[in-house]
């Protein structure tokens, strides 16, 4: 099977995908970045549906439907905090959980298609290149598990962003 990355540039709130991921926190509370622009597109019933659920641990899973979004689900997740104290071990496992949760959570759905953002680089600071390469890993382990999933879409917000996507990924591109 070849491998189901694609890298596009744009706005991840615009995707008519089965699912696509949200750049959470842990209190599911409104954000800027990609979750305001979730919340704009979906609607005022996406924030009824967050406040029922929280707290959620990092790298942790969570679905609601897209609402007004053309996306059917979201998944939300929360990647740890770069600057927050600790070993970064924990940090690189939390975010690479976010990853393999999301697909896990897709998978358990029957989902053929997803978009990530680029957890964590945003409001959360990590570096970009390095949070990519955890990223590509951390897919590539969960889609063993995942054998009806046919796309992941890495949503980026910036060419810059792209190429660091096309670089780490090389020849897995479809
Ligand atoms: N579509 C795709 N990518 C986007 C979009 C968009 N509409 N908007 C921003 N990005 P961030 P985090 C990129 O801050 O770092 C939130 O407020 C952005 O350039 O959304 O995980 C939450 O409530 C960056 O590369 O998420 C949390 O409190 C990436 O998406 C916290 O911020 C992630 O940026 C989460 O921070």
């Amino acid at each position: 099977m070849s491998a189901p990355f694609e890298i596009m540039v744009g706005r991840i709130e615009t995707l008519a995908l089965d699912a696509v991921v949200n750049a959470a926190n842990r209190q599911l509370a409104p954000g800027s970045g990609v979750d305001g622009a979730l919340r704009q597109a979906a609607g005022p019933r996406l924030t009824e549906a967050t406040k029922r659920i929280p707290p959620i641990l990092t790298g942790e899973a969570v679905i609601t439907p897209g609402f007004d979004a053309p996306m059917k689900f979201i998944i939300h997740t929360a990647a740890p905090i770069w600057s927050d104290e600790g070993p970064q071990g924990a940090k690189v496992a939390g975010l690479a959980k976010c990853y393999m949760s999301s697909i896990k959570m897709a998978a358990s759905r029957g989902f053929e298609s997803i978009a990530f953002p680029c957890l964590g680089t945003g409001v959360y600071a990590w570096p970009r290149g390095f949070a990519c390469g955890i990223a590509i890993a951390a897919c590539e382990q969960a889609l063993e598990q995942a054998p009806k999933l046919k796309r992941i879409v890495f949503c980026c917000f910036t060419e810059d962003d792209a190429k660091i996507y096309r670089d780490g990924l090389g020849g897995r591109l479809r």
